[in-house]
């Protein structure tokens, strides 16, 4: 049977194999994800981010067997993108869902970043629209940390849960530039431990600057994952911001970004794919490359005039300057 076939017959292994062809950039990925298209729109998207051992895992863990007794199916994407080098199995370890993945209505991936970082938002991407296809209710995204990356790789999520825990001092004043804009909801997690109380505070002072977050006041909750404190609670939020995103018409506007976003992507590749793979000459492309070095000429001229024959500029013959 077909890869497609099977996936929409329930078959996880054919699942898997999807998900490793899009991880190693096969483009016999293509057909299967094209054809997969018709099947996504249906998953909500839960981004679940923070800093490295603030408990995202087991906080997903938790979460997932709250939505499995609402009889929700889950799809888990784990990316890591801060070690590189560490293969599936030390990535697999740090999951901490080993019971989950004997339930028919869960499917865990782990995702590293095999060397790049760059396609790993992308692949991202491509990974929860296989989830959806496959019929999971809920994708829920886990990534580490706050550069740049991982708000990429956030910004697939329709609602994005911060987890932060006590103690980090000055992390939650690092992470306000990074990834404050982006939280739906904040958890407090480990509120076990001493000082979770002044982290919702700062947590809560912080909100309070942003004027822009109006129309959604981004809950701070606090949660003891390891004890399934506050678990309940934190689904609820994740399904009072769904039905927000729906009412307010703010999920068919960030659909309608992403979709164009996407498409653009897309297109981007195929036409350098195309200009690379035909019309340049590589001989004369290193040429230039050498020449940039040298700083016999710059890269905007050097660009256009490898692309010169579409009509394709970067602007340098251009003298207006607008500003
Ligand atoms: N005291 C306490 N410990 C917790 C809590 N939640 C998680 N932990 C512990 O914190 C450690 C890290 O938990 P993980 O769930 O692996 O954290 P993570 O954020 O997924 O970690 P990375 O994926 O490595 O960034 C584990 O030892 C957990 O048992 C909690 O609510 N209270
Ligand atoms: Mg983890």
């Amino acid at each position: 049977m077909r890869i497609v076939e099977r996936i929409l017959n329930g078959d996880k292994r054919a699942v898997a194999r999807l998900i490793s062809m899009i991880e190693d950039r096969n483009r016999g990925a293509l057909k299967p994800l094209s054809e997969l298209h018709a099947r996504t729109g249906n998953a909500h998207i839960i981004g679940i981010t923070g800093p490295p051992g603030s408990g995202k895992s087991t906080l997903v863990d938790r979460l997932v067997k709250s939505y499995r007794r609402q009889e929700k199916t889950v799809g888990i994407i784990a990316v890591d993108p801060t070690s590189p080098f560490t293969g599936g199995a030390i990535l697999g370890d740090r999951i901490r869902m080993g019971d989950l993945s004997t339930d028919q209505g869960v499917f865990i991936r782990s995702m590293g970043t095999r060397g790049h970082l760059g396609g790993l938002a992308r692949t991202t991407g491509e990974v929860a629209k296989v989830l959806d296809a496959f019929g999971m209710d809920k994708v829920i995204i886990e990534t580490v940390g706050a550069g740049q990356s991982e708000v990429e790789i956030a910004s697939h999520a329709q609602t994005t849960v911060i987890v932060e825990m006590p103690g980090l001092g000055d992390e939650v004043q690092t992470i306000k530039a990074g990834i404050m804009e982006i939280g739906d909801i904040f958890v407090v997690n480990k509120a076990d431990r001493d000082g979770a109380e002044n982290t919702e505070l700062e947590f809560k002072a912080m909100l309070d600057l942003d004027p822009e977050k109006k129309e959604w006041e981004p809950p701070v909750l606090k949660v003891i994952a390891t004890q399934t404190e506050g678990i309940e609670e934190l689904r609820e939020k994740i399904e009072d911001h769904l039905t927000f995103l729906k009412s307010s018409g703010r999920l068919e506007r960030i659909n309608a970004e992403r979709t164009k976003t996407e498409f653009m992507e897309i297109l981007k590749t195929n036409l350098t794919n195309y200009i690379l793979e035909r019309s340049i000459d590589k001989g004369k492309f290193d040429e230039l490359v050498r020449q940039i070095i040298t700083r016999q000429i710059d890269p905007y001229s050097a660009a256009d005039e490898l692309t010169e024959a579409f009509e394709i500029r970067a602007g340098t013959s251009n003298s207006d300057d607008k500003d």
